[in-house]
């Protein structure tokens, strides 16, 4: 899968200030590997670490799955990952005191036998990805989904092993991970992940290719001195969320680049963008990548005009698209057609250019906040759960920086709206938790009982 253009250079890829050469990653990660013997599927959390980057590699090169676990989650959330991967070990000493599963260390060095002879459509990583009601589902990920996406984006965005990639997004999703490391190894360019998504990091890198969340370019826009340094990249690139056109004008201005604007899901990697050697266009997303088709269906099923106007459930269908969620034949079934093609719940024009904007989801329980997805029942769940609340009901409000801020409405018995929100970032993941509860006395229904979440979005 990486074929190892990176000569012997010993700063090929730096995570947080900690540099290896290939050589030396692609031995620790043979030597880690052969641990994995018989082991199927392992667990590692997605920590922004070198530990992590080679803890994938050894799977990738040995042919076991690999569970990569939000850094943040908590024992509600992780307990469900692991139960439902089937994990059978966990890779590092990561602090997480009910698991009782068997660890292995990443070794200092070593050597291995090198890539296993795996098919193409054997399984490579299991990611977790919110819905609107219950526990986050297991996408299987295809190695051939991974080559597919990453050979797509070489050529839309144009990358080569001339370039330095650097971000500092977390490593527990598609976006920091696939793109993120994968993509660099891949392609054969230098990786220099930050740590954290930090403006002075962007700034101190020296990178030619940068990816990034719009929270965090509207973070990076909003210190000009840290943008202006940017201007001698080669590209930047935003996705995960919509990127507001505020932001991409001030990083035009401040940077001299307009930002590539790419869309994707956990489920079907990244489908859509705009290229290196085409228009980026303020609020469009730009047209499917090579391997992928799209099109977009009225609620009936019915087709509709390509005229740029006409919103409709965007579908996609090709060579990246993952294998079904795990354990749960009826939900992957649920999310395709009957003639084949994924159903995302983004809602999307096609212009007759053949230029994609994405508008929306199609459902309010889809929350996306700082470009992490959270599904509202999710959070509910997880306010039940306290015992000072009587009902709840969850949404995401529009904010500035985030894109949507979590906001929970609370009926209670003496809620605490700080022991409320330390609850959910204890139970879930951290960025799960709500930033804002009001307490509320009732909340708005319907005739048939149901909440009214569009009342309370106002
Ligand atoms: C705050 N903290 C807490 C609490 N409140 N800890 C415990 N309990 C609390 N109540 C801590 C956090 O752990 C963290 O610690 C620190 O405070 C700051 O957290 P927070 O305020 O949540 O961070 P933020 O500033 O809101 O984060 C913004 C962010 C983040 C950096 C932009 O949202 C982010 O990394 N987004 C990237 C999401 C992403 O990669 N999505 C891709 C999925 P500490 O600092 O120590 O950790 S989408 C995808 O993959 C598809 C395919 C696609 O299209 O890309
Ligand atoms: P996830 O399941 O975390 O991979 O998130 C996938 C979702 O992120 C998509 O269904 C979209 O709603 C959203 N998304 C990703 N990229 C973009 C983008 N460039 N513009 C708007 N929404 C996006």
């Amino acid at each position: 899968m990486f074929d190892g253009a990176f000569g012997d250079a010993p700063d090929a890829v730096v995570v947080d200030g900690v540099a290896t050469s290939w050589e030396a990653l692609a031995g620790r990660a043979d030597a880690l590997a052969e641990r994995f013997a018989g082991a199927g599927t392992v667990a590692v959390s997605g920590t922004p670490t070198l530990d992590t980057v080679i803890a994938v590699v050894a799977g990738l090169r040995s042919g076991t799955v690999v569970v990569p676990v939000p850094a943040d989650a908590g024992p509600m959330e992780r307990e469900h990952i692991l139960r439902d991967s089937g994990a059978a070990l966990v890779v590092g000493l990561p602090d997480w005191p009910e698991v009782t599963l068997p660890r292995v260390a990443v070794p200092a060095g070593g050597a291995g036998p090198g890539w296993a002879d795996v098919g193409d459509d054997a399984p490579a990583l299991v990611m977790y990805t919110s819905g609107t009601t219950g526990l986050p589902k297991g996408a299987v990920i295809p190695r051939r989904a991974i080559a597919a996406c990453l050979d797509g984006l070489a050529d839309a965005w144009g990358w080569t092993p001339d370039d330095t990639l650097v971000h500092g997004l977390p490593l527990f999703h598609v976006h920091g991970l696939i793109l993120g490391v994968l993509g660099a190894l891949r392609s054969g360019s230098r990786l220099v992940h930050t740590g954290k998504p930090l403006p002075e990091r962007y700034a101190a890198a020296g990178g030619s290719l940068y990816f990034a969340v719009p929270t965090v370019w509207s973070r990076v826009v909003a210190d000009p001195a840290s943008a202006s340094a940017l201007a001698g990249a080669r590209l930047l690139v935003s996705g995960s969320a919509a990127l507001p056109v505020p932001v991409f004008e001030q990083m035009r201005a401040l940077t001299g680049h307009a930002p590539v604007e790419r869309y994707g899901m956990t489920e079907t990697l990244i489908t859509i963008s705009t290229r290196h050697d085409g228009e980026r266009r303020p609020g469009f997303v730009g047209m499917p990548i090579s391997g992928v088709d799209t099109r977009v269906r009225a609620d009936d099923g019915s087709d509709v005009a390509h005229d740029g106007e006409t919103i409709a459930g965007l579908q996609v269908r090709g060579s990246t698209m993952f294998e079904g969620y795990l354990n749960l034949p009826e939900k992957t079934a649920e999310s395709m057609t009957d003639d084949g093609w994924f159903v995302t719940g983004d809602a999307a024009t096609i212009g007759p250019d053949g230029f994609h904007r994405i508008v929306g989801r199609t459902s309010i329980d889809i929350i996306k906040s700082g470009g992490f997805k959270v599904g509202a029942g999710e959070v509910e769940t997880a306010l039940l759960s306290h015992g000072s609340v009587n009902e709840c009901a969850v949404v995401g409000l529009p904010d500035a920086d985030l894109g949507e801020r979590i906001v929970a409405f609370v009926v209670g018995d003496g809620a605490d709206p700080a022991a409320l929100i330390d609850h959910v970032a204890g139970l879930l993941s951290v960025h799960k938790r709500p930033r804002e509860i009001r307490l509320v006395d009732t909340l708005p229904r319907n005739a048939m009982g149901k909440v009214q979440k569009q009342v309370l979005r106002g």
